[in-house]
């Protein structure tokens, strides 16, 4: 069934020059990017995106470095994408990420792992309503 996910390249994906090669990797799968930009996060927005963690002790840390610089936004469309972009981005923490994985092959540390994805279709739904209202 086709999905819609939203997909960011965080501060040190942009920073570090992986941005064409993440789009690369999703185009060459076969999903198409619906929605793209660069832009820098509003403190709210970043709030609002990590909600959910709003009680953790790194949701400071999160927040910080969300908004540390600019980011690219991508929605992305696609048979099974929210899972089959959540399978290339690999494990939440960078040394539990299979190589091939983005997280896998370009990072290392929990706090700077690269990029997100939704995790699910209700997360999907809420992070594009936040970040792409013009679609
Ligand atoms: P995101 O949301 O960034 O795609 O990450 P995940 O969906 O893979 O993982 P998550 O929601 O559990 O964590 C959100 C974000 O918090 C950072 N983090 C996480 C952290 O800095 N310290 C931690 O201990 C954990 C669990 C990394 C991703």
């Amino acid at each position: 069934m086709s999905e819609r996910s939203f997909v960011m390249i965080k501060p040190d994906g942009v920073a570090g020059g992986l941005t064409g090669e993440i789009i690369s990797r999703i185009e060459r799968r076969g999903l198409e990017v619906v929605g793209l930009k660069k832009l820098s996060v509003s403190r709210e927005a970043a709030e609002a995106h990590y909600a959910e963690h709003s009680d953790k002790p790194f949701f400071g840390e999160l927040v910080d470095f969300i908004t540390s610089g600019p980011v690219v936004m991508m929605a992305v469309d696609g048979r099974g994408a929210i899972g089959a972009l959540r399978t290339m981005m690999g494990a939440t923490n960078p040394l539990n990420a299979a190589p091939g994985t983005v997280r896998g092959d370009f990072a290392l540390d929990v706090g700077q792992n690269i990029i997100h994805g939704s995790d699910g279709e209700e997360s999907a739904a809420r992070e594009l309503a936040l970040h792409f209202s013009e679609l």
